[in-house]
């Protein structure tokens, strides 16, 4: 959502990408927790707006790998819209690649910083929280198109751009090295963290275990479908496609599912200060994965089935423990509001697992119904 705050800052990024009519409004937009993101807004030409992002190069250490991977899945995707009958009749949208004057795919400015374009996707909102059964199987069913239209690119044609991303033992190997240098006081929502995360290191490998055991393999993924990267149509509130693509690369299609679930099944989402009520919605688990088998049916195996749940459960422990990490280490990866900030979302992410373990049986039921 836009935060209407106007910038001077971005106006010689955006030059560099505009191809013709003056700038007449740069605003930050969206929320996301890496990178900065602006609107741009031309006048008088035919394509009036579009997103401008500064891409944090401490996170992206390659970013030139991460124009590559984003433009040979779009180019992919536009390839298969016309001829996939999964969206046969719909409105779905891709987001292209600008390039800039030179014709490249970023300007890297005089300070440094590495910015990118992309096209602006109309009469769409995104929301960050599941609003209803239809917006729930919607996010499924986004997901199920964006891995379909993927399915045949190869994933080793794609580059590892953040190595470790959703590998859970690396997270936690991380975490042990931050917590033998921490030497801060310890609350008792940092000891409740604390115990949770030794409670269930043991379990952390089983994705990978079943990666190396060959029981799933490798395909392109998006990497971060949460609830607010799918764009919804103002008129006919279906799905018209998914944005931020920074992270799309080889991976379990289990990280996008599991990333998706404890997104989506969070009502009151992830930035919710209540973290204590915070519960896992079987409901809207189910819309979810609907949405998503309306689909992905075509291409999952039976044992891409047997590891739906373990997937759900263990993203969001990730995510519980990367902002825990986080938060131990002095806020060095996610953008916080306060040095509490993502202590805060720790423990709405580790509410969240401890809720999807006391739902194991509700939630393999519905996978079971859906099979
Ligand atoms: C980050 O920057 P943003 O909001 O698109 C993070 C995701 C997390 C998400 C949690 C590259 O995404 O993995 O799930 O925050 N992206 C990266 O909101 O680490
Ligand atoms: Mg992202």
């Amino acid at each position: 959502m836009p935060r209407g705050k106007i910038l001077k800052d971005p106006l010689s990024a955006a030059e560099q990408f505009k191809t013709s009519g003056r700038v007449i409004d740069i605003r930050e937009f969206g929320s996301g927790n890496i990178n900065n993101t602006f609107l741009v807004t031309l006048e008088a030409v035919e394509e009036k707006q579009f997103i401008l992002q500064r891409v944090n190069t401490h996170v992206f250490r390659q970013p030139e790998l991460v124009m590559l991977n984003m433009r040979i899945a779009v180019e992919h995707m536009l390839r298969h819209l016309q001829s996939a009958p999964f969206i046969a009749g719909r409105r779905w949208e891709v987001p292209r690649v600008l390039l800039t004057q030179e014709g490249r795919d970023h300007w890297l400015a005089p300070d440094g910083s590495f910015w990118r374009a992309v096209s602006f996707i109309d009469s769409a909102l995104t929301f960050d929280t599941v609003q209803n059964t239809e917006h729930a199987e919607e996010v499924g069913r986004t997901i199920g198109v964006f891995h379909s239209l993927l399915n045949d690119l190869p994933p080793d044609g794609l580059a590892d751009t953040l190595k470790g991303f959703h590998i859970t033992p690396l997270y936690l190997r991380h975490f042990d090295e931050v917590l033998a240098k921490y030497g801060a006081g310890k609350s008792p929502e940092v000891n409740y963290c604390l115990r949770f995360v030794s409670e269930r290191s043991a379990r952390a490998h089983v994705l990978e275990n079943a990666k190396e055991q060959g029981r799933l393999r490798l395909r392109p993924i998006h990497g971060d479908p949460k609830v607010n990267n799918i764009m919804i149509d103002t008129s006919t509130c279906q799905a018209v496609g998914i944005v931020d693509l920074d992270t799309v690369k080889p991976g379990l299609i289990h990280y996008d599912i599991g990333d998706c679930l404890r997104s989506g099944c969070n009502p009151p989402g992830e930035e919710t200060e209540q973290w204590e009520t915070v519960r896992f919605d079987t409901d809207l688990c189910r819309d979810i994965l609907r949405g998503y088998l309306s689909t992905a049916r075509e291409f999952l195996t039976e044992n891409d089935f047997d590891y739906l749940y373990e997937s759900i459960r263990l993203l969001t422990f990730e995510l519980g423990l990367r902002f825990f990490t986080d938060y131990l280490e002095g806020n060095v990866y996610f953008k916080v509001k306060n040095p509490e900030h993502n202590l805060l979302r720790a423990l709405v992410q580790l509410k969240l697992t401890e809720s999807i373990e006391s739902r194991e049986t509700a939630i393999h039921g519905i996978i079971k119904d859906l099979r």
